[in-house]
């Protein structure tokens, strides 16, 4: 079916002639949308102006993708001053949508849509879902969270778009998922990698294996192994495709697997990306391992140019199998902040310090993460001050309880907490050792 050329599923799903272009044709297109794009930004949002006047370029310096170095990079940090609406660049009239990462209230960034953002969008899931070998033939099962998180929003519309039925299932509830994953006869399933293994063992054991007619799976929001891989494909007896994408660029759909399972073709009509060092910001050629950084050309709500995604990879520009040209990034191989992704949840560690420093606990502390069942297993260690300890267990219980209690307002998910004696968490001779992650990702 996917022989190149014209060959991609175009019968249910129009995107395949533009996967397929020529660089010279894409380059092009990147060029006229990019300019567009810089005007945009320059014309909409002030504090975005400001910063391209303090670095000295004007929109007419950038006229192709060549020009793009010469723009100021975004980061998380800008769009979080600008918190809530800084970095809209639409009237209020026109937008219609917002999403935002997970993690904290003070860490949240919120992005804004257009309803023609959400067309292009879903139009990225769609790609991901034909690259996955999907149709209006299919039933694409989505049990990505919905609601502020753009995993079960983006698949469900990229689904919708290709004219799948689409099961809106949203995360939990793990024995209604498997029944109706049955009852429905899904074929596609959507979710982290992490409950694609989970949801794989609790159908082994209820021994519903021979009922189940999945035969793709498309997983991402967070890192996972060749390992982890071919036990989900064994385990479902299915084909197993990464999908990568962010909030601040509109979600997943950035980038995502075709048949050779061999890196992420990056929806590159919507996003320029580059690699650079994370230290110095300088822009590497293509092979080279470093930072991504996205510029998003088609956006007119939330239209950022070189955000730093601080997700390490490399771009590679190789003839696909799949006939696709559009560019590859590897499978993001860590990150370039210490930033934990923590059952889908985005974590910052000094989130955690400063919850227990602001609860009277000394900064003698380790966050614990293991993966266990599939599951990520998430503990905070802490030590407790001379005055705080007490060998009465009803009150350690009741302190930890607050603990648990004040982590979770915070953090959007609850660690096991454990409160420890004092000096009893192992000094370190150098720098402290405050995170010690076991899962094998
Ligand atoms: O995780 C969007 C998404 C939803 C992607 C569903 C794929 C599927 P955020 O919550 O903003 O958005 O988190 C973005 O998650 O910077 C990466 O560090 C990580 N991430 C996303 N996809 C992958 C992947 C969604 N396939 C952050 N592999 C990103 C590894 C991933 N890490």
């Amino acid at each position: 079916m996917e022989s190149g050329g014209k060959a991609l599923n175009e019968q249910y799903y129009k995107g395949g002639e533009i996967e397929t272009a020529s660089p010279e044709d894409m380059r092009k297109l990147q060029n006229e949308r990019l300019v567009k794009t810089v005007r945009h930004a320059y014309d909409n949002i002030a504090v975005y102006r400001e910063k391209m006047k303090a670095t000295g370029v004007e929109p007419g310096d950038v006229q192709s993708v060549e020009d793009l170095h010469k723009l100021p990079f975004l980061s998380k940090d800008d769009l979080r001053e600008a918190y809530p609406y800084g970095y809209l660049a639409k009237p209020m009239e026109e937008v219609v949508r917002i999403q935002s990462t997970s993690g904290t209230t003070g860490k949240r960034v919120v992005a804004f849509y257009t309803q023609n953002d959400i067309d292009l969008w879903d139009e990225c899931c769609a790609r991901a879902i034909v690259a996955a070998g999907g149709s209006n033939r299919d039933v694409v099962h989505v049990c990505y969270g919905y609601g502020l998180f753009t995993g079960g929003p983006g698949l469900n519309g990229g689904s919708h778009k290709v004219g799948s039925l689409t099961l809106p299932m949203s995360s939990g509830n793990t024995e209604r998922q498997i029944q109706f994953m049955i009852d429905l006869e899904a074929t596609i399933l959507c979710c982290t990698p992490s409950y694609a293994a989970f949801l794989a063992e609790c159908i082994q054991q209820a021994g519903v294996r021979d009922k189940i007619k999945l035969k793709a799976g498309i997983f991402g929001a967070e890192a996972w192994s060749e390992e982890m891989r071919r036990n989900i494909e064994e385990n479902l007896g299915i084909k197993a495709y990464d999908i990568y994408g962010l909030t601040e660029t509109s979600g997943p759909g950035v980038s995502f697997e075709c048949r050779e399972q061999n890196g992420l073709h990056v929806n590159e009509d919507h996003f320029i990306p580059e690699i650079i060092d994370p230290d110095t910001g300088k822009v590497l050629p293509l092979g080279e391992k470093g930072e991504l950084v996205f510029s998003c050309i088609t956006k007119e709500a939330f239209p950022l140019l070189r955000y730093r995604t601080r997700d390490i990879s490399i771009l590679t520009r190789e003839k696909c199998s799949c006939g696709r040209s559009l560019i590859k990034m590897s499978r993001p191989m860590g990150r370039s902040d210490d930033m934990l992704i923590i059952r889908g949840v985005n974590v910052f560690p000094s989130q955690i310090e400063t919850v227990l420093l602001k609860e009277g606990y000394p900064a003698n502390y380790q966050i614990i993460l293991d993966r266990v069942n599939y599951t990520d297993t998430f503990e905070v260690q802490v030590e407790m001050t001379p005055e705080m300890f007490s060998d009465e267990i009803r009150i350690l219980a009741e302190k930890e309880k607050d603990l648990l209690a004040a982590l979770r307002a915070m953090l959007g998910i609850s660690p096991k907490v454990t409160l420890m004696n004092p000096r009893s968490i192992a000094r370190s001779e150098g720098k402290a050792v405050r995170i010690i992650d076991n899962r094998k990702i």
